[in-house]
């Protein structure tokens, strides 16, 4: 019979150590990850260390500690959050709109202290909710928000569940109490999952990272809260017990990094009011490439003594500053729905808005980019919304605020006809997106497209406007492109906003504009799906117009970067009798390039042909059979399927020829290949 023994003291002597060697070792590369940025280790290991801790607990429970790096999660929900006072008042931020603000700032702070010019602590101000952590003799004892600056509530559950918060500090000479202050934030990668998570479950998504941090926070049960990924930066200290603070800002920040306490990176140093406007501008132009969303840079007065000089006035203190990028969100109102036709006959909806001044530019129009945008988000005329313009991207509804919503509104119906010339509408084969049936019959995709013809990396004919085109498009003078080229002066002269002078400019600028090049040419044609570099592509491969108008569906596949759709809406619009005659009208208004040799002329074997290569070749590399077959007009493919011609097979040719054998595929070694190169097709 066999019982458990109970493990003789010694023994759990041994596995004490064990357990206290393994927490220090997890511990350590917390901190790597964490605060240096600089892991030795991957995710799956790191799992697997704390899986060994949490086995060595379970058969020891005895030697758990509070602190221990399993215990981050799986408290029983609170009820409610209990408050929290703040032993030391947590301070708010006075912001900054402009240079000057920031200079009348950097003068108060001189006058203050009596200095000729401040060394300040530059930071980006991060975007999420602000909190303070009481570390007492290293260990991590309460979180609270911020509230209202003096009581707020106790996360500690909630806030030992975020990884980069270290829930013991890391040095042996830590304060005896030290009570930190810093942001939660949820990265935007997080963010991104989590609103698909939330999406898949038809759960309500989060506007914006910063919401969907604060609403993570404020989870009664901490093992929601440990599904979100928080983060956290800290930046000032509120309670420093026990031993001598640092003297600087600067030097604060080190001994907290140093403690394990996760530190902005871009933190640093800077002196005088050009430095820190630079450091605005230098950190503007990263803030789309971070991983988390920040509104501004913050600058701090750095030495501690200058700072207690400066002191604080109605809890901002007067040593720093939150200089603000201007809002990518802001809320304005629904004024209308309209639908845009696009050149290619797309139906975009927009928000016409009430302006609002919103990532650095007044805004009036928002997209809602299609039908499934406007069902999804219920956007109504009348709705107040969220708008964002973020960097150069076309601004766009983010959500609506429901509680806001007026009586009486209604459901946007799409249209069924096209709102401009009255035709049909088809969706299209994911049936997103929706398109006017007229083409060119229809006033507005024509108008785009003209716009598109004479636009600087089309036929750059420099001087015509988007008025004049409409102008010329409403009075009927111009149906299609190969209209601009006989219109006289005195036609142009004759529009609004066109003088005599103008007019004649713009006579000379079609003029130069009849010479282009071939690819610019086919880009200024819009056909669908072709954008500049597939009409460069295209006119390298073919070097004559000649050549590719005739060009099927097959041999189009053999251009690089042309797939299947893209070569069927080349040939869809090459084979339409109305494109043809605007061809060649063009043409004979002088419209005219030089020629060039095709780089293909696509006749023989391995025209248009699927080939894939495998194992090793006697004679060419990889890369250079690759390159040969393509000269040859062949499309070569990594994989072998129904749709592969032939099979190039050398020796080890593995899983490859083994498929192609199977579905019964031409397979020929390389001196075959070169043979057949010389036949052509009949
Ligand atoms: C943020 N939000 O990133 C402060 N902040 O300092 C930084 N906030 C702050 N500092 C004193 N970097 C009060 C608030």
């Amino acid at each position: 019979m066999s019982s458990k023994k109970k493990p003789a003291p010694a023994k759990a002597k041994d596995r004490a150590g064990q357990i206290d060697k393994l927490r220090a070792e997890i511990e350590e590369h917390n901190y790597r990850y964490h605060v240096l940025d600089d892991p030795f280790i991957s995710d799956s290991r790191y799992d697997g260390l704390i899986r060994v801790l949490e086995k060595l607990e379970s058969e020891h429970p005895e030697f758990i500690t509070a602190n221990s790096p399993t215990q981050r999660v799986g408290a029983a929900p609170l009820g409610r959050f209990e408050s929290i006072d703040h032993r030391v008042p947590m301070l708010s931020l006075n912001n900054a709109f402009s240079s000057q603000e920031v200079a009348e700032f950097d003068r108060r702070c001189r006058e203050g202290t009596g200095r000729e010019s401040i060394s300040y602590v530059a930071e980006p101000k991060i975007d999420g909710l602000a909190v303070s952590l009481t570390y007492e003799h290293g260990q991590l004892t309460r979180a609270a928000t911020r509230g209202d600056g003096r009581t707020g509530e106790d996360v500690t559950l909630n806030v030992r569940s975020i990884s980069s918060v270290p829930l013991q500090l890391r040095s042996d000479d830590v304060p005896l109490v030290l009570n930190v202050r810093g942001e939660v934030f949820m990265p935007v990668a997080g963010f991104q999952m989590l609103n698909e998570q939330q999406n898949a479950r038809d759960e309500k998504l989060y506007v914006n990272p910063r919401n969907a941090a604060a609403g993570s926070l404020r989870q009664l049960d901490s093992n929601v809260c440990a599904q979100r990924r928080l983060s956290f930066f800290s930046y000032a200290v509120g309670i420093w017990e026990g031993s001598d603070s640092p003297a600087t800002q600067i030097q604060m920040l080190e001994r907290l990094r140093e403690f394990g306490l996760p530190i902005n990176p871009l933190a640093r140093e800077v002196d005088g009011l050009n430095a820190c406007l630079e450091y605005y501008r230098e950190v503007l132009a990263l803030r789309d490439a971070l991983d988390y969303e920040i509104d501004g840079v913050v600058y701090k007065v750095s030495s501690v003594d200058d700072q207690q000089a400066l002191g604080s006035v109605s809890r901002a203190p007067r040593w720093a500053m939150a200089h603000k990028f201007p809002a990518e969100e802001e809320i304005t109102v629904v004024k209308a729905i309209e639908i845009q036709v696009g050149r290619t006959g797309a139906l975009t909806p927009v928000a016409r808005l009430d302006s609002v001044f919103v990532g650095g530019v007044t805004v009036s129009n928002a997209t809602l980019h299609n039908a499934s945008e406007i069902e999804r988000l219920d956007v109504r005329k009348g709705d107040t919304v969220v708008i964002r313009r973020a960097g150069d991207v076309i601004p766009e509804v983010v959500s609506v605020v429901f509680d806001q919503r007026p009586r009486g509104t209604r459901r946007f119906i799409f249209p069924t006809e096209c709102p401009v010339c009255g035709s049909g509408v088809s969706a299209d084969e994911g049936g997103v997106i929706r398109r006017c049936d007229g083409g060119l019959v229809c006033s507005a995709q024509l108008k785009e497209s003209i716009k598109h013809f004479s636009s600087r990396l089309a036929m750059d004919i420099e001087g015509l406007g988007a008025k004049l085109v409409e102008q010329l498009v409403d009075r009927g003078r111009v149906k299609t492109p190969a209209d601009l080229f006989s219109l006289s002066a005195t036609e142009f002269a004759a529009l609004e906003r066109m003088g005599r002078k103008s007019a004649e400019n713009l006579i000379a600028s079609l003029e130069t504009s009849r010479r282009t090049t071939l690819a610019r040419f086919l880009f200024a044609l819009g056909i669908p799906q072709v954008g500049e570099a597939t009409a460069q592509t295209l006119a390298q491969h073919f070097g004559a117009l000649e050549r590719l108008m005739p060009a099927t569906v097959e041999s189009l596949e053999t251009v690089a970067d042309v797939g299947p759709v893209v070569a069927r809406e080349i040939r869809r619009f090459f084979d339409q009798p109305h494109n043809q005659r605007v061809i060649e009208a063009l043409r004979r208004h002088g419209v005219n390039w030089p020629e060039e040799a095709p780089t293909v002329v696509p006749d023989g074997v391995f025209a248009g042909k699927t080939v894939v290569i495998t194992g090793t070749l006697p004679n060419l590399s990889r890369d250079q059979a690759r390159r040969w077959l393509i000269e040859q007009g062949a499309k070569v493919s990594g994989s072998v399927s129904s749709r592969t011609d032939f099979v190039i097979a050398g020796t080890d040719p593995g899983s490859k020829y083994d498929k192609a054998v199977s579905l019964g595929i031409e397979v020929i070694e390389e001196h075959e290949m070169k043979a057949l190169a010389g036949k052509v097709t009949d």
